[in-house]
């Protein structure tokens, strides 16, 4: 299988990476080589559909694509591989989100994205899905997915209890 990442993350400007590094974080934290890339559909289209085409050759297993506005880049990204490609729309602009969301989301029949939520949920449950489909053929991952969860349900019960003190 070798070291090369596993996941790639592609985001439409560096204006994208303090929400596109929650994913991040989540592929480091399950110890899943990524690696991230800044590539636009719009500003650098050439670059964008390169990136796409050759990541199944790359050993790349699944694609994070996270943009703004008018967020096309993981439908096209999407268009130039058969790789699960998993969308974040971006928050900001006059629409806060609500256009990249739409734009992500409405894919035509034949050219899937799985779209998350808008901002750092959809990147954090980016990351987390991406972890998902490769613990179907990684059960070290799948266990590793399950502790995450038990882990989450322990905070939680500790914060109650917490609250219940006060
Ligand atoms: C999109 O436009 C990017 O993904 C970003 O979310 C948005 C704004 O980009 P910048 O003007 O901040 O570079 O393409």
């Amino acid at each position: 299988m070798g070291n090369g990442p596993l996941v790639l993350i592609v985001m439409g400007s560096e204006s994208d990476l303090p929400i596109m590094q929650e994913a991040a974080d989540i592929l480091k934290q399950f110890e899943v080589p990524s690696e991230m890339r800044i590539s636009s559909a719009h500003r650098s289209p050439a670059r964008t559909l390169a990136l796409a085409s050759e990541a199944a050759n790359r050993g790349i297993k699944v694609i994070i694509a996270g943009a703004g506005m008018a967020a096309h880049l993981a439908g096209v990204v999407a268009s130039k591989t058969v790789l699960p490609v998993i969308g974040v729309p971006m928050p900001g602009g006059a629409l806060n989100g609500v256009d990249a969301l739409y734009a992500t989301v409405q894919m035509p029949a034949g050219i899937p994205v799985a779209t998350m939520a808008i901002g750092k949920a959809g990147a954090k449950n980016a990351g987390l899905f991406a972890v998902q489909v490769l613990a179907l053929s990684r059960p070290d991952l799948s266990e590793a997915l399950v502790q995450y969860r038990v882990d989450m349900d322990k905070d939680l019960a500790q914060k109650d209890a917490d609250l219940q003190r006060r």
